[in-house]
């Protein structure tokens, strides 16, 4: 049995957590066990470090903290003040940012943040100034509704969702699509990039008070320096969300026109995806934007989480080392390792492979939907997420695509050689699936048939390939 401090200390947080409800223990190391066994290729998800993780499980989850460092509307934060400027510290660095704010819980927190401070800016509004100086509960009906006229017309210009974009960009789904009048910009049918032609027109004919870039299923990279050009052309404010890419671009791999730090107002992000940290979000802005950022609490998020920015200054403090660097080229190899790999074997991919962390498979070419291809991956212990394509005529529920990424994958250590073995066991899965049909014989977009014994071989295959790179080696819960 292990001894090492980071089983030591797991297995003693467990002990204590399983004498009030061992259910929730045994869930914790059944979550284990799952992660360890699958071959996990969302391209959103990550392994964040064990000191990262231990940095989330202490009483600094007691503590309110509404206000920022050194102005806080309770006492006795100086603890947090003390954790909360680490991590700000670490991201500016990072990222070479005038200003970081580590307080959102989210990526779509830090969105709302990033809008309401774009909004504050640039909008004459009496009514969000009032907005401002009150607690939310506070506010009468009546402020409520001159805040919407003062604000409701405003308008985004974001990539849509089929062509990758997010849909805290301004789509229905999300409060972005209430707040403000969108429109999108989509991708070349031919060649499924961002024609920036196409986007600057968009951008005339519409006038948008802010233009989004950033996506969670586009498999390029986006250059930044002409988006902000075109955003200068409409007097709009140039918003990334780099929630994806995040860890490219603090491993440098996303540099110059790539890199949006130098060319956005103001960069949104999560720290949980390519970054490798814990759920959470981030701003990163100019000092113009500073002020009104940091009004995210309470304007628009609930009391920050201490014991969260504290593992956020664990995991940025990681990111600046230079193995981080490595990490972040190796996720691009493995990438374009496994797009080659499936290219190979005749899958149809979006815009042909892919220069990020991920790749976006037309599954209609094996004649199924995205649910389908999905659930038979499952099946065979291969965990990814249906994603639509651009222009999917199955829409965004069944889809036709299949999104997956290897950040996860290489925090693990498997590299381009265990990529082309995993392209193979995709491609096995999606070429002996088939569309099966509902009870009335009709074709159906959710059902499959794929034989069993192909399912467990492939899934003994996967777990084959993880067991030479153990999944948190360094804890062993006994
Ligand atoms: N849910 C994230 C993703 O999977 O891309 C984005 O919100």
């Amino acid at each position: 049995m292990s001894h090492n401090a980071e089983s030591t200390a797991f297995r003693s947080a467990l002990e204590v957590i399983r004498a009030v409800e061992p259910r929730v223990a045994d869930a914790i190391s059944a979550e284990l066990a799952d992660q360890r066994e699958s071959l996990k290729l969302i391209a959103s998800e990550n392994y964040a470090s064990p000191a990262t993780l231990l940095a989330m499980g202490n009483w600094f989850s007691d503590k309110y903290a509404e206000g920022t460092v050194g102005r806080r509307f309770y006492a006795g934060c100086q603890n947090v003040d003390t954790v909360e400027a680490l991590a700000a510290e670490h991201a500016r660095e990072l990222f070479g940012a005038a200003h970081a704010y580590v307080q959102p819980h989210s990526g779509i927190d830090a969105n709302l943040v990033a809008f309401w401070a774009i909004l504050a800016d640039r909008v004459e509004s009496p009514a969000l100034k009032k907005a401002q100086k009150r607690h939310v509960n506070d506010l009468t009906e009546a402020d409520w509704f001159a805040l919407r006229r003062e604000l409701g017309d405003q308008r985004m210009l974001g990539m849509s969702l089929d062509a990758g974009g997010h849909l805290t960009h301004g789509f229905r789904p999300n409060i972005s699509g209430k707040m403000f009048d969108q429109r999108s910009y989509g991708t070349d049918p031919a060649t499924g990039l961002i024609d920036y032609d196409k986007v600057a027109e968009a951008a005339r004919e519409f006038r948008p008070l802010i233009l989004v870039a950033g996506y969670s299923a586009y498999p390029r990279k986006v250059n930044f320096r002409i988006m902000r050009e075109i955003a200068d052309s409409v007097g709009a404010t140039f918003m990334v969300d780099m929630a994806h890419f995040a860890g490219l671009v603090a491993g440098k791999v996303f540099t110059g026109d790539f890199d949006p730090v130098p060319h956005a107002h103001i960069v949104t992000t999560t720290t949980h995806k390519s970054l490798r940290g814990p759920r959470g979000g981030m701003v990163l802005c100019g000092p113009e934007l500073a002020d009104q950022v940091d009004r995210g609490c309470p304007m628009v998020l609930g009391g920050p989480l201490p014991h969260v920015m504290a593992a956020k200054a664990v995991a940025l403090a990681e990111a600046r080392r230079p193995d981080f660097a490595d990490y972040a080229s190796r996720i691009v190899d493995n990438a374009q390792a496994l797009a080659d790999g499936l290219l190979r074997r005749g899958a149809s991919l979006v815009t042909g492979g892919t220069d990020n962390h991920l790749v976006l498979i037309d599954v209609s070419g094996y004649g199924l939907t995205g649910r389908q291809a999905e659930q038979a991956l499952l099946d065979s212990g291969i965990v990814t997420n249906r994603n639509a394509v651009p222009q999917d005529p199955n829409g965004a529920w069944y889809t036709s695509g299949i999104r997956i990424g290897t950040p996860a994958l290489t925090t693990r250590g498997l590299g381009a050689a265990e990529m082309d073995a995993t392209a193979e066991l995709i491609h096995t899965v999606l070429d002996r699936t088939t569309a099966g049909t509902g009870p009335d014989g009709a074709a159906s977009k959710a059902k499959y048939v794929l034989d069993p014994a192909v399912a467990e071989s492939v899934g003994k295959q996967a777990a084959d390939l993880l067991t030479p790179f153990p999944l948190y080696p360094e804890v062993t819960l006994g």
